[in-house]
């Protein structure tokens, strides 16, 4: 063993003198002038009773996040900043910054100071000590509260909580919550099933559970975002949907594919209605009217997969207009094989209805696999 080795052989088997008890996962995107309250609240809360340290995990926020995190950090070991450039999203941006931590329980938390610091002691102590798998502060549990929010997000959010029941292995009264308190070894556990995809890790961990996680519920007031302001917009409540359905259906088949099939179906809505008009109300020929059909839906589809299904990936400017016309020709060859597949099995004496539905099928996944390499490559 060469002298490297020896030492650090020895560090490692030295006892840890004063380790971390409680790694704090913080998402960042533009919270500039949240960081120091935030950091100057937890250490008031912390310091001389639990060992502590605090990573922010920022998207490269334009207004400067990672930059004031990592000035501070030069000056206080407890602090770090993991800077992610090019991607965005909040449960993936959790995913990394517990990763990339050390202590056995990993507490996550908004950078707004929306979430009460004050229950933090509490919450690690269920699972530090009374041994819960994860502590979760709740809005909706007696004494909580939803603070200043107003009608419709309060709805939405009750929608939301309700909807996500259909994925969970265990009851929780806040599963929407972005603040709580979790085992390193549950965590690992749920890791390899994440979705992470959108804003709602703790829903993410809870349905990816492979045995039912031991949790405790503390109930707080959600308070009033004081500086920046929210990320929540419509994409996010899409990123939702996304993430129940990736949860209930994923494991039968990829998320994308589901999209893709769900847009495609309404693009046949599209086809027919595209079909109706051109016929009934313009006087077209047949053949005229089913190719203008056949367009409109081959473009619906595309700029709503483009939106929706690949909208990380998303085509802009000329781009677009390349994708697009990739797009037309990646479907008129799947339209020949689902054509020529369907005539196949219709000739080999199988239903009418069986050939249609496995010519759709050849096409569809045609479809699918050759955009997602070509249309919408990484
Ligand atoms: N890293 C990262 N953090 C995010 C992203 N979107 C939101 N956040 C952070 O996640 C936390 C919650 O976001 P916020 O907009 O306050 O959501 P709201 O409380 O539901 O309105 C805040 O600390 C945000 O800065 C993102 O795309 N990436
Ligand atoms: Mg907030």
């Amino acid at each position: 063993m060469d002298e490297i080795s020896q030492s650090t052989t020895i560090e490692l088997q030295s006892p840890i003198v004063c380790p971390i008890e409680l790694s704090l996962v913080v998402p960042t995107f533009n919270e500039v002038d949240n960081i120091l309250p935030l950091i100057e609240k937890v250490e008031c809360l912390l310091d001389g009773t639990i060992n502590w340290e605090l990573i922010f995990v920022d998207d490269n926020s334009p207004d400067g996040t990672s930059e004031t995190v990592r000035a501070i950090a030069q000056r206080n070991r407890h602090i770090r900043v993991v800077q992610r450039v090019g991607r965005r999203g909040l449960s993936s941006a959790v995913v990394e910054g517990i990763l990339a931590s050390s202590a056995s329980v990993i507490g996550v938390m908004d950078a707004d100071m929306q979430h009460d610091e004050n229950i933090l002691p509490l919450l690690w102590k269920a699972v530090a000590q009374d041994g819960f798998d994860l502590a979760v502060a709740s809005r909706y549990a007696d004494g909580g509260g939803m603070g200043e929010w107003n009608q419709r997000r309060q709805s939405i959010s009750r929608g939301a909580t309700w909807l996500a029941t259909f994925v969970l292995k265990v009851p929780v009264s806040d599963p929407m919550s972005g603040f709580f308190v979790i085992s390193r070894q549950a965590f690992m556990a749920s890791l390899p099933k994440l979705s992470t995809i959108g804003f709602k890790i703790l829903v993410d961990i809870l349905a990816s559970a492979p045995r039912r996680p031991s949790i405790k519920e503390v109930p707080y007031e959600f308070r009033a975002r004081k500086f920046g302001s929210s990320k929540l917009d419509s994409a996010v409540e899409w990123e939702y949907i996304v993430l129940l359905t990736d949860k209930l259906l994923g494991r039968f088949f990829p998320i994308r594919f589901i999209l893709f099939s769900f847009v495609g179906s309404i693009g046949v809505i599209v086809h027919l209605s595209a079909l109706g008009v051109s016929l009934n109300l313009f006087g077209m020929r047949f053949i005229v009217a089913q190719s203008i059909a056949v367009l409109t839906a081959m473009t619906f589809n595309f700029l709503v997969n483009n939106f929706l299904t690949y909208r990380d990936r998303r085509l802009r400017g000329v781009k677009l207009l390349y994708g697009l016309f990739s797009f037309y020709v990646v479907c008129l060859i799947g339209a020949a094989a689902n054509v020529g597949v369907g005539a196949y099995i219709y000739n080999a004496q199988w239903t009418w209805w069986l050939a249609g539905i496995a010519g759709a099928a050849v096409g569809a996944v045609w479809n699918y696999a050759v955009s997602a390499a070509f249309t919408w490559k990484k």
